[in-house]
């Protein structure tokens, strides 16, 4: 494969030293040791190389986006800001809750469904992940996908070079190619590979966190970037009793409402905020007509906040919005997925659909399926 560095706009943009991306060396190979544990006496340490590609994502202005959204009639703090050490442990204990159905749920079909799902994207794809984090989901596909490069996409260099290292260990057939970017700005596959089929993976229903419109636009780009004949695997969230919904962002033990209101807590720290944690409680409730799960942080009081050297009024019952979850039937997805470009392939869920075609079908009335997987292919 030819490692070199094609020079765009995009990546110019982002990079605060375009002339670099020119140089032959600024993919490097990434090698690392760990020492052997006691119990592995065959070898002294074991190597695993990954190729890192670091695009140096620019890092977010957490100021200047908090002092921006709390400054608006309908205040509103960025979900992006939720993964700090403490909100990725409290994101990994949400996805483990009973109420929680969307992590299992998916895995599940990832689990039943992956020989097609690996039929569809075939052999050998080059395979990108975007928004990696821990890789968790992958590994249930790279048995039966067997791709001959996997290219994960994380803005978190720790977080990625970890999990890229893990996965090359355990999949000794794979070669790594870890990018480190903000998958949601616009960027390029740093290899020059027109040989192996492309395919990408987008799981857990983070679409859904984009609005509509820049979900549509964020599905052109996957799509451009994949080129004609692409496919995307994009698990999606499917609209639900509300009750259910409900249940899953209003945990009993109250796992949730930590999450939102460590983002409080993080803004204390790096902010120099003074927030009073009590002053303020989780709430989420599925908003129907815009067919989203939202997030808020409720002020029980009329209180002050001075962040960062300003201060902020709120009204009693007052709330900043900080998370938008949308969820999408089957058709509705597939209409935003053709609007972006893309044709769907083929739709896996935790249920069979009852589509009701046939009205002689004496089969009991199916529960309807929580979670979707679609296979869209790029018409390009
Ligand atoms: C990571 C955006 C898919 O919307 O369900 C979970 C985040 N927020 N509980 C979701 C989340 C509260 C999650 N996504």
């Amino acid at each position: 494969m030819n490692m070199s560095a094609r020079q765009t706009p995009y990546l110019a943009m982002n990079n605060s030293t375009p002339g670099s991306l020119a140089s032959d060396n600024w993919a490097m190979d990434y090698q690392s040791t760990r020492q052997a544990s006691a119990s592995d006496t065959t070898s002294g340490k074991q190597t695993s190389a990954i190729h890192f590609h670091d695009l140096h994502p620019t890092p977010a202005d957490m100021r200047a986006d908090v002092l921006d959204g709390l400054s608006s009639a309908q205040k509103r703090l960025s979900p992006k800001y939720f993964y700090d050490a403490q909100g990725s442990r409290l994101f990994d204990a949400i996805c483990e809750l009973p109420e929680y159905y969307p992590t299992r749920t998916e895995i599940a079909i990832l689990r039943q469904h992956g020989a097609a799902m690996a039929a569809r994207l075939g052999r050998d794809a080059l395979l990108v992940e975007l928004g990696s984090g821990s890789s968790l989901k992958i590994q249930v596909l790279l048995e039966a996908l067997r791709p001959a490069v996997y290219m994960p996409v994380d803005i978190s260099k720790d977080h990625l070079l970890q999990s890229a290292e893990s996965l090359a260990t355990r999949f000794p057939f794979l070669q790594v190619h870890a990018v480190c970017t903000d998958y949601s700005v616009p960027f390029e596959l740093p290899v020059e590979d027109h040989v192996h089929p492309r395919a990408a993976f987008f799981p857990g229903s983070s679409i859904g966190n984009f609005e509509p419109a820049d979900a549509q636009r964020f599905l052109t780009r996957v799509g451009e970037l994949l080129g004609p004949g692409g496919r995307l695997l994009v698990g999606v969230d499917l609209i639900k009793d509300h009750r259910v919904l409900e249940a899953a962002y209003n945990d009993a033990d109250e796992v949730t409402a930590a999450f939102n209101l460590n983002l409080l807590t993080r803004i204390n720290r790096e902010l120099d905020a003074d927030f009073d944690l009590t002053g303020f409680r989780h709430t989420a409730w599925f908003n129907s007509d815009l067919s989203r799960i939202e997030m808020h942080l409720i002020s029980t009081r009329e209180q002050q906040a001075r962040i960062a050297g300003r201060d902020f009024a709120f009204r009693e019952g007052e709330s900043i919005h900080t998370e938008c979850s949308y969820k999408y039937d089957i058709d509705g997805f597939h209409r935003l997925a053709r609007q972006a470009g893309f044709e769907p392939e083929q739709v896996w869920t935790d249920q069979p659909i009852d589509t009701g075609s046939n009205p002689r079908s004496n089969t009991a009335p199916d529960q309807p399926p929580l979670f979707s997987v679609h296979c869209l292919v790029w018409r390009g």
